[in-house]
């Protein structure tokens, strides 16, 4: 099982590869707020636990096995987001709440909150009846 850092990383690698085909220490760097060194040594130690193949030149490629679990850390991450946005967290707060949360949640609870987020999308006047809720409690 990958650390929360590792997941960090992982994620963020998927992503990058995604989005645009390749991810470059200076880039996962950036996108992480962290330093150069920071990311090779980490970068280094996936290598070894083959969620990736890092080559110095040729950059670096994740595994079937790093494909497989950066889909899910990025699933897991679109699915909180989701779930913040129907209980009406604002859209400001959003991203850094499901970032301080997403590592520390069993994937029993990411499912549940999936089947929650089913059951507002399956009768929008759900939604409604919470915001009514919402709306209520603030008077
Ligand atoms: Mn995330």
């Amino acid at each position: 099982m990958p650390t929360p850092s590792m997941e960090d990383y992982i994620e963020q690698i998927y992503i990058l590869i995604e989005e645009k085909g390749y991810a470059r220490v200076s880039d996962i760097a950036e996108a992480l707020s962290v330093h150069p060194s920071s990311v090779t040594k980490m970068v280094q130690k996936l290598d070894k636990d083959e969620y990736l193949v890092y080559e110095k030149y040729r950059g670096l490629v994740l595994t079937p096995k790093g494909k497989k679990i950066g889909k899910r850390l990025v699933f897991r991450h679109d699915l909180l987001e989701q779930f913040m946005q129907i209980i009406g967290v604002k859209q400001e707060n959003i991203y850094n709440d499901v970032e301080g949360i997403e590592h520390h949640l069993s994937w029993d609870a990411i499912d549940r909150i999936g089947d929650l987020i089913q059951f507002f999308e399956e009768d929008s006047n759900r939604v409604e009846v919470l915001r009514q809720i919402q709306k209520n409690t603030e008077e």
